[in-house]
């Protein structure tokens, strides 16, 4: 791709609101620190996606900042081997203007104005923080500029379940966007967002995806997108920005289809699946792929050591230790992660440990009959998220014994979309039942 065409643009990574949606992965951190895939973090998608497009003066908005994230980025992203570029975090904070955090996707961005409103930036790219998805931006760029719209919208084919969760979008026969309604839950609002067959065969989209769904990634032209910002109280994109804009017939939006795997991991439930999705023999969605991989922090870590495991449709990260006897099946293992004997892990995505644990630290816990760093000897976990640091002790069993799909958070963590999930630094003593 031409740098002519990318280099005068600025990315935005809207980094995540209170993160309600993937609690309690978000209960000490901002959601672009939430670990992925075993060694990654949610932010390093589409900050490598940008990086592989030619784009790389990236901000990151997210309502706080945690030590982690900026540790992330800092170590991850040295910008000077990529020409003079930069990651830098826009944390949500209290100013004399603004006491709240950013009210929305178009409050958050607009509360940024003054990091793109330069004269070296004729277009912003705006970008979810919570999907899972490989794009070339640089064709993106490349059609908005050639058909000179001053907004484009990636789409998304659909089916009717997957419409209900996105803006859907109608469009004429140059793309132009003419309809564009946000989370239609209704069969008659579905009907109204129906595309046309003609327009989707042009697409070449098969019929049972007949909705044309935003991605959350879109292309705006600088000076209106300040404008518009700046004219309007508008909170949202979807909810008030993209309907206002066309209602009036003034402006010209227009759809980018995109056909690839794509996923939208903002929820408890699709961020497990995503996971487990990664141990498939023939994966959707895979962290490298023809040169294009998804960067994240190096770590200098050692090989990991299974002593007797059976392993069947796992990653297993670097770093990490299972014991004898232990079965892992279709999970993630996460960097470092300490697994004892006897072990059953199956559908889960265990995110492993930030450091080793000091060996008289260890010892000293055996001998108070503590649980150690990990999870140990004689579990059973299935369908669970086990954030990192964990020390689940001998015997214990997180399989939700109720099949609850929700219950309240206690002491061991909560169970959400029928997923066990056990924050960061959980203890949980031996023989627990959940
Ligand atoms: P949603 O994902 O439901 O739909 P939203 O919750 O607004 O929309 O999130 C969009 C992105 O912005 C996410 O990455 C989120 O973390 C982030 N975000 C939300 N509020 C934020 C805030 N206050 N500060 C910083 N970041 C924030 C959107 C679109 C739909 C589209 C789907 C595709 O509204 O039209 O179909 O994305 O996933
Ligand atoms: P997260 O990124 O999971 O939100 P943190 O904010 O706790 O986690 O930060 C994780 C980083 O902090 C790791 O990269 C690691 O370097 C460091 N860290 C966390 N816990 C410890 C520890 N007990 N000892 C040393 N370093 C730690």
């Amino acid at each position: 791709m031409a740098r002519a065409l990318t280099n005068r643009v600025i990315s935005l990574i809207l980094g995540g609101g209170r993160g309600t949606r993937l609690y309690p992965l978000t209960k000490s951190r901002s959601k672009p620190a939430v670990p992925i895939g075993g060694k990654y973090r949610l932010i390093d998608i589409p900050i490598s996606n940008c990086i592989h497009s030619g784009l790389n003066r990236i901000y990151v908005v997210t309502q706080f900042n945690s030590m982690s994230l900026h540790q992330h980025i800092v170590n991850s992203y040295k910008f000077d081997m990529f020409g003079g570029g930069f990651v830098e975090i826009l944390a949500a904070q209290q100013t004399m203007e603004h006491e709240s955090w950013y009210q929305g996707t178009a409050d958050a961005v607009r509360r940024n104005v003054p990091y793109f409103d330069r004269n070296d930036c004729d277009l912003v790219l705006i970008l979810s923080g919570d999907q899972l998805y490989r794009m070339d931006f640089g064709e993106m760029i490349a059609r908005h500029r050639e058909t000179q719209a001053q907004v484009t919208i990636a789409a998304l084919p659909v089916d009717e379940e997957a419409a209900t969760g996105c803006g859907i979008m109608k469009i004429d026969d140059q793309n132009k966007v003419t309809f564009f309604l946000e989370k239609p839950k209704t069969p008659e609002t579905l009907a109204q967002v129906r595309s046309n067959p003609v327009d989707l065969a042009r697409l070449g989209v098969t019929s049972d995806k007949p909705y044309l769904a935003s991605m959350g990634i879109y292309l705006f032209d600088r000076q209106l997108l300040v404008e518009l910002l700046k004219s309007t109280t508008a909170m949202d994109f979807g909810k008030e920005i993209f309907p206002e804009l066309i209602r009036g017939g003034r402006y010209d939006l227009r759809i980018y289809p995109f056909q690839g795997y794509w996923e939208d991991i903002g929820t408890v439930g699709a961020f497990h699946q995503a996971n487990i999705e990664l141990t498939l023999p023939n994966p959707p969605f895979r962290f490298i792929e023809n040169d294009r991989a998804i960067f994240t922090r190096p770590r200098f870590l050692p090989c990991s050591l299974l002593s007797g495991v059976t392993v069947s449709n796992s990653l297993i990260s670097d770093g990490c230790v299972i014991g004898e006897g232990s079965v892992i099946e279709n999970s993630v293992i996460g960097v470092r992660a300490v697994i004892g004997r006897d072990v059953v892990i199956r559908n889960s995505y265990i995110m492993g440990n930030d450091s080793f644990e000091p060996q008289d630290l260890k010892a000293k816990r055996l001998a108070s009959g503590e649980p150690t760093l990990g999870i140990g000897d004689g579990c059973v976990i299935e369908k669970a998220i086990i954030d990192k640091n964990p020390r689940i002790g001998r015997n214990v069993h997180l399989i939700n014994v109720k099949g609850e799909i929700d219950a309240e958070e206690n002491a061991y963590g909560m169970i959400r979309d029928g997923v066990v999930v056990v924050p960061k630094f959980t203890l949980i003593p031996d023989n627990t039942r959940v």
